[in-house]
């Protein structure tokens, strides 16, 4: 690739004689070639530059001097199969992102024109597009330089080095920060393993290259949703696994059904608050927990009967119960919101989309267990000192099917209830729900037996699940 550079600093320019493009230029692949504009002027003092029409601070630089100089280093009749591009570094220009050095990575030549004071003439650029020059007036980020030459060797280092041949390990690029998979880099260690009593993740020494990979993908996520929330919300969810989605759902980002990016919930605790929007919810996800097994007027009299608002803040007030909730900050896309009997957002109330409770099995002072807590099955064997809870359950709204908010919500309710002393934890879900079975399998339960169980007056058979604390998932 050839690069010519005119400025009226051409020294400015040698920083790029060092490192990586130095040794670039020197192998051939990068042809740099610095012209000073001075050169262009003819006047005894060499001016450059001109008070601005019609007024105001600084000093304009003259379209003559650089219409002179940039005819001698533009080609303007190279063959149409050579891409040439006049590049004017600009604090008022397009952002230069790494998308724009990959691009311009691919041109055969570029000219830079560095300009200072206020700027260059406008009818510069205008002229040369008109010509049918490709020119791309560039910004490197929201804050104002004296000049375009550090913008240069900014634009330059960041083309060059994508240049075949550049850099000593082509690998290199593919896992950086502002590659395809649109996360900043994962954090990374070398040796000495413990420095200054900071220790790295176990997972990176132990030589397994999937949990190592997981670990990195789950850091990259934890960095660029804490740094560049921005681009979290432009993240294609195509590319975005399992995984994925439940990291992104533990920090505040769900993917919809459907929804091509991920959009900001907040999983918390439930308040009284919360009992009405969570009586609506549980109505509108129950069904889909045992919908086909189940006659719909045994599930609608269980709804009505049991997961109304008085369970909810019954729930909220008691301490034996850990109530999550996954609420919606920003409203959904019409096309994607829930068909439920009550319009998303038509109440004043939360945006909830998902919830999951702990309830501790321990009486009150009046002897009495959590409200709605179910008898625990004999498969349940609880030894001496255990304490139980019952999840109970986990539901989430169907628009969010997916999403990362199942086993984001399960962590944080099984977490919030061994802050509180639980540690075994049983469920109970329909035999024949085997994708609730798979996501609890995944949370690190397993079957431990059946029972029957009563919605609405009809047995239902359930499979029962358990996990300990500290079993491994
Ligand atoms: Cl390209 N030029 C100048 N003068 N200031 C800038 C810039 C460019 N990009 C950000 N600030």
């Amino acid at each position: 690739m050839r690069i010519d550079v005119v400025t009226i600093f051409p020294d400015y320019l040698k920083v790029l004689d060092l490192s990586l493009v130095g040794r670039a230029a020197d192998r051939g692949t990068l042809d740099l070639h610095v012209h000073d504009l001075r050169d262009h002027a003819h006047d005894r003092h060499r001016t450059v530059d001109d008070t601005p029409l019609g007024g105001g601070a600084g000093m304009v630089m003259k379209p003559d001097v650089w219409g002179e100089a940039l005819d001698d280093v533009l080609a303007v009749d190279a063959p149409a199969e050579r891409r040439q591009v006049l590049i004017i570094p600009t604090p008022s220009g397009e952002v230069f992102t790494q998308r724009t050095a990959e691009d311009l990575a691919g041109a055969d030549s570029l000219v830079l024109a560095c300009g200072r004071y206020e700027g260059i003439d406008t009818r510069v650029p205008e002229h040369y597009a008109s010509r049918g020059i490709e020119v791309r007036e560039l910004s490197i980020g929201d804050y104002v330089l004296n000049g375009g030459e550090a913008a240069a060797v900014v634009m330059i280092e960041a083309i060059a080095r994508l240049l075949p041949g550049v850099l000593g390990n082509p690998e290199s690029l593919v896992e950086e920060s502002h590659g395809a998979a649109g996360l900043l880099e994962y954090p990374v260690y070398t040796r000495p393993t413990r420095w200054r009593d900071l220790e790295v993740d176990p997972v990176l020494l132990s030589g397994d290259h999937a949990r190592i990979a997981r670990t990195r993908r789950d850091q990259a996520i934890a960095r660029t949703v804490s740094r560049r929330p921005d681009m979290i919300a432009n993240l294609d969810a195509a590319h975005l696994d399992r995984e994925d989605r439940a990291m992104l759902a533990t920090m505040g980002w769900a993917v919809p059904v459907g929804a091509g990016r991920p959009v900001p919930v907040r999983i918390r605790a439930a308040t009284d608050s919360d009992a009405e929007a969570l009586a609506d919810l549980a109505a509108r996800t129950f069904p889909d927990a045992c919908e086909h097994v189940i006659a719909p007027e045994f599930i609608a009299k269980h709804v009505t009967t049991n997961l109304v608002p008085g369970l909810f803040r019954t729930w909220a007030a008691d301490d034996r119960v850990d109530l999550v909730v996954a609420e919606l900050l920003a409203p959904l896309p019409s096309s994607q919101a829930s068909s439920g009997t009550e319009p998303i957002g038509a109440s004043a109330g939360p945006d909830l989309v998902g919830y999951a409770a702990v309830l501790r099995e321990e009486p009150d002072a009046a002897g009495e267990l959590p409200r709605g807590i179910d008898p625990r099955p004999a498969c349940v064997q609880s030894r001496h000192g255990q304490v139980v809870g019952e999840l109970s359950k986990v539901y989430i709204d169907s628009s969010m099917r997916g999403s990362g908010l199942t086993p984001a919500l399960m962590s944080t309710v099984m977490q919030q209830a061994a802050g509180h002393g639980v540690n075994l934890f049983w469920l109970g879900t329909h035999v024949t729900n085997k994708r609730a079975q798979k996501a609890y399998k995944r949370a690190g339960f397993r079957q431990a037996g059946t029972r029957t169980y009563n919605v609405g007056g009809q047995d239902a058979h359930d499979v029962v699940m358990i996990r300990r604390t500290g079993e491994g998932l």
